[in-house]
């Protein structure tokens, strides 16, 4: 019966994921109310909270009322703002805490209200005035929950429990190369929205056009008949479309545009506006296809300078979720020569992709299908399926975009593939607009200095990602300069990651492990490495910034940090950084 279940879930044929998003589009473009700042938080190692009704809120109504818990006495947690890195007990803890914040509200006639949360991690259960809204798995999508019937004019209290407990059946599961950081990582506000509005909308240029846009306007109780306008008035553009049934307008229109590019990452003003209703958003048109080995971006052949990165904060550690964090780490990105990111191993914050659609970095997205995940469970399809529709979801208009990713170095399994072939199905039901990717690190060797790869995954993929250790975790230095590599599929490649660590100030020769040294000269054999693999449209290095790792103990050298960072997570620059920098402008120069 269960494996019944399983084979029509993995049919396409039930599932939960074909409902769209329910995400607000687009919340830098509302009317808001932020919820940011101290929360009182209570730590629950045994989720007492549950059963003790927490989400009441109570106090006690007599001096021999007994009420074991109390918010008001409780210390506070700043939101946004994992709870590790702002309670040194808090620094390994994994479990359940919970968020109280209390808020006046004038509530209006006419007015709906939505709670939205940027992320949580990884379960969160949200509470308005002792009422459940809803739940949400993940830890790095956003979500929102209507709270209209259930908000007070006057005083009101939110109450939100977050647990970060790992599960098998989670995604990603129980083992990961990043710290597990808990909380509410990312903004909270209210949305104000009229109660017909413009919940989402697509506006891009259509598939292999230049001068087309396609889309769709999606309405939140449309009182039909009603019409839906979208404007791009540097464009000339103002088109007006009839709402279906279905909530739905779709349109196509001719539009006389620049596209955006690295070298001139143009945003338009668009306009969508719908009764009463209106949404300002800032768009960048630009097509992006694969023509045999190549990757074109608005029809030409392109190189991806990139690096990779964690959304972890420079200088103070902890989640990085604002936009001077993204300013400091993009703006590194740019000094790297790039202009390509890879945001792993999971979604980033929005302030990293708007940012990158400012600076014209391209952007690879992924979800945290990581390592092993328990590939035969619905729910854990049931959740990835969420997790990459509610990644898409939030930046499907952002130019930047140019890949989703499905998965980084997931073992090679029967059950495995399937899983990632449904994925793949739904990020192009999703978005027909952007290409697929996924991490790899499948490889046949036909002997020592020979690598194949072969994972059966490229198959599904318009890009192969490869993740190779060559001289760290596999063969010497000396081997590197040997190795020929053969793709099983004629598709572009992009080295998806590559490396080796490093404390910042450490020195030795260039074959002494740990030193700066030996890690430029790792990327010395590594690039010259890559530049003779087949296909190349790409690389994107391991990794950016040094990042926090329960799995990297080795003190004096990790203390719990993977040092594979070009920069410490002080900003100090390594020689690596130097090396990869001089690559790049060696790349830039030439016009590739
Ligand atoms: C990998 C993983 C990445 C790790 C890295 C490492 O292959 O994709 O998450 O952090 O290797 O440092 O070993």
């Amino acid at each position: 019966m269960k494996g019944c279940l399983l084979v029509l879930l993995l049919a396409g044929s039930v599932h939960a994921v074909t409902a769209p998003s329910t995400l607000i589009a687009n919340v830098q473009g509302r009317t808001t109310v932020s919820l940011d700042g101290a929360w009182r938080a209570i730590v629950d190692p045994f989720e007492n909270g549950k059963s003790s009704g927490f989400f009441r809120n109570e106090k006690p109504r007599s001096k021999s009322d007994r009420v074991e818990y109390s918010f008001d006495a409780s210390p506070v947690l700043n939101v946004p703002g994992d709870w590790n890195t702002q309670r040194e007990q808090l620094m390994f803890y994994e479990g359940p805490v919970w968020y109280r914040r209390e808020f006046a509200y004038h509530t209006r006639a006419n007015i709906r209200v939505f709670v939205y949360f940027g992320a949580a991690n990884y379960q969160t259960t949200v509470y308005l005035n002792g009422e459940k809204l809803g739940e949400h798995e993940g830890g790095f999508t956003a979500f929102n929950f209507e709270a209209t019937s259930v908000l007070r004019d006057g005083d009101n209290f939110l109450i939100a429990e977050v647990n970060n407990m790992r599960r098998a059946d989670a995604v990603p599961a129980l083992k990961f190369d990043w710290w597990n950081y808990g909380g509410i990582t990312r903004d909270v506000m209210l949305i104000e929205v009229p109660s017909t509005f413009i919940q989402d909308y697509s506006v891009q240029l259509e598939r292999g056009s230049q001068s087309e846009i396609s889309g769709w306007v999606r309405m939140n109780a449309a009182q039909l008949p009603q019409k839906v306008s979208v404007e791009i008035p540097e464009a000339g553009v103002r088109e007006t479309f009839n709402v279906d049934r279905e909530n739905r307008a779709r349109f196509r229109f001719a539009a006389k545009l620049e596209l955006w590019s690295p070298a001139h990452p143009k945003l338009y003003d668009v306009i969508i506006s719908s009764g009463d209703d209106t949404v300002h958003d800032q768009i960048g048109f630009r097509t992006i296809e694969v023509k045999g080995a190549k990757i074109l971006l608005n029809g030409e052949p392109i190189f991806l300078r990139g690096i990779s990165m964690h959304e972890e904060a420079p200088f103070r550690e902890g989640r990085a979720f604002s936009l001077e964090d993204a300013q400091t780490l993009l703006g590194w990105v740019k000094d790297l020569g790039c202009n390509f990111v890879r945001f792993a191993h999971y979604p980033h914050n929005e302030n990293e992709i708007r940012l990158a659609d400012r600076m014209g970095l391209m952007v690879w997205s992924e979800i945290p299908d990581y390592w092993d995940i328990d590939w035969s469970n619905p729910r854990t399809l049931e959740s990835a399926e969420a997790q990459l529709r509610d990644m898409i979801a939030r930046d499907h208009n952002r130019a930047a975009v140019i890949l989703w990713s499905l998965s980084n170095e997931t073992p090679v399994k029967p059950e495995r593939l399937t899983f990632l072939k449904q994925l793949a199905l739904d990020a192009r039901e999703f978005d027909s607009t952007r290409l697929i990717t996924s991490a790899m690190n499948h490889t046949d060797k036909a002997g020592p200095e020979s690598r194949t790869l072969s994972d059966p995954l490229g198959e599904v993929l318009d890009v192969l990602g490869l993740n190779e250790y060559m001289g760290w975790y596999e063969a010497r230095l000396e081997d590197i300069d040997k190795m020929q590599w053969k793709l099983a599929w004629d598709k572009p490649l992009i080295v998806s990651e590559f490396g080796g660590g490093a404390p910042y100030g450490r020195h030795g020769d260039a074959d002494e492990i740990w030193t700066e040294e030996f890690q430029d000269n790792l990327y010395q054999h590594q690039l010259s490495m890559v530049e003779r693999m087949p296909n190349l449209a790409g690389i994107t290095p391991w990794v950016l910034m040094d990042f926090r790792s329960p799995a990297r103990m080795l003190p004096g050298v990790q203390d719990y940090h993977n040092r594979k960072g070009l920069i410490s997570n002080r900003g100090q620059h390594k020689m690596a950084f130097y090396r990869l920098q001089t690559f790049y402008k060696k790349i830039a120069d030439a016009g590739r």
